[in-house]
């Protein structure tokens, strides 16, 4: 689950830490031709007989960000005004001393401005990382401008870049996931039919986990004291039927079957009547794996809308078709109004990408990622939940 993403940040964010912290000490570190008092700036002639090794570390783009020549410029406006205009070289020379300054305050206040450059850098390699992983573009740019603005120009404790960085990169992943969770809470929800049946619909390609689905939510249900039926609408494929019925009678809950080639409305119909007469809050529709693009399963999909009117229904795809299942979510809503994804077979998924861009890319929310075949392998979408199996721990 995430290893591919987990494994990829946790190498680009250790290389940018330990880029960052080896720039940070050689900041904090006052260079060694001048110790203590030389910290004030100095006349030109002194400074420039120790240039040479000032200039190179200060000239290159990474030891010398933005931030600390703006900071510089704040603290200097004394000198400058006593001089005349500077020239170019002057100026450069006055740049140097300041950097020289800076470098002390930071070893004083023991914290750093983060390299621009190298923020670039680590943005550039996470996204790709992203990438690889199937992440969606928009939702991996979204990601990083989140990110970007968070690090740049932040100053961060010199002892502690590593755990800054990687609690702000999980910042950004929350806020990045948070617009896929769906804003409501399912246990509520199932509750709130008021008298009459909750009914839920699953539906989906072959194979992707539906029954299994359904058998999870019944059990966890029954946990929570939320009574329910199952519909074994999947009168198509063989053993089907029994294959639900072995799960309803484990988890002990009813089930309304019917024989193989029947009309699935009209079980799901029976079902519903059943949840009514005796009182149950839940039903819950199995349906059989169908392509959205054949027309007569769709067809026949539309009247179980119809006949059973639910008040729910659930797109359940494989966490491993990536992006792909967005597509097959589209052609469904054409249809009908899906409410909520059910995004399984996580445990089988290295990349994970759909689960961090599908609600993105359909505007529909993932209710829960199936992460194994027991009962209780059903967890909520939450984006902790992500942002816990993909950030590294901080060490
Ligand atoms: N590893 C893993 N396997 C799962 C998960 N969900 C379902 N499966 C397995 O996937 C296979 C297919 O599951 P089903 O529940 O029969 O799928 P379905 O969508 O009902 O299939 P059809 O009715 O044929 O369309 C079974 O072997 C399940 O045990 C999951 O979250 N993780
Ligand atoms: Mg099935």
């Amino acid at each position: 689950m995430f290893e591919g993403l987990r494994k990829k940040f946790s190498e680009v964010i250790k290389g940018f830490v330990k880029k960052e912290e080896q720039s940070a000490e050689q900041q904090v570190e006052p260079p060694k031709q001048e110790p203590g008092p030389a910290v004030q700036i100095r006349p030109k002639a002194e400074a420039k007989k120790e240039e040479p090794k000032a200039v190179q570390r200060v000239e290159k783009p990474v030891q010398a960000p933005k931030p600390q020549v703006q900071e510089v410029h704040k603290s200097a406006p004394k000198q400058d005004a006593k001089t005349e205009k500077p020239t170019t070289r002057e100026k450069k020379e006055d740049m140097v001393k300041v950097s020289l300054v800076t470098k002390v305050k930071k070893a004083v206040f023991g914290s750093v401005v983060l390299s621009d450059a190298e923020i670039e850098r680590l943005l550039s390699s996470l996204k790709v990382s992203m990438l690889e992983s199937d992440v969606a573009f928009d939702v991996a740019d979204n990601f990083i401008g989140d990110l970007g603005t968070r690090l740049k120009g932040k100053r961060i404790e010199s002892r502690s870049i590593n755990d800054e960085v990687v609690s702000e990169v999980r910042r950004a992943l929350l806020d990045t996931l948070q617009k896929g969770s769906p804003g409501f809470s399912f246990d509520e929800r199932v509750r709130s039919g008021g008298g009459e049946p909750f009914v839920i619909l699953f539906l989906g390609p072959n194979g992707t986990g539906k029954t299994t689905t359904i058998a999870k939510i019944a059990s966890r249900l029954k946990k929570g004291g939320v009574s329910s039926v199952i519909s074994a609408s999947d009168t198509f494929r063989a053993a089907a039927i029994e294959q639900m019925e072995h799960h309803a009678n484990r988890i002990g809950v009813p089930i309304i079957k019917s024989v193989y080639g029947a009309d699935p409305a009209s079980i799901a119909f029976d079902a519903v009547a059943y949840a009514r007469a005796r009182k149950v809050d839940v039903v819950l529709i199995d349906s059989a794996g169908r392509q959205e693009t054949n027309p007569s399963l769709i067809r026949e999909m539309e009247k179980m809308v119809r006949v059973a009117k639910p008040s729910m229904i659930i797109f359940v795809g494989e966490s491993t078709a990536g992006n792909a299942i967005a597509n097959q979510i589209v052609e469904f809503g054409r249809h009908m109004k899906i409410d909520g994804i059910v995004l399984t077979k996580l445990d089988c998924d290295a990349k994970g990408g759909g689960a961090l861009s599908i609600s993105h890319l359909t505007g529909i929310p993932i209710l829960f990622f199936g992460v194994g075949e027991g009962y209780d392998a059903l967890v909520d979408y939450t984006p902790e939940f992500i942002a816990d199996a993909i950030l590294p721990k901080a060490e």
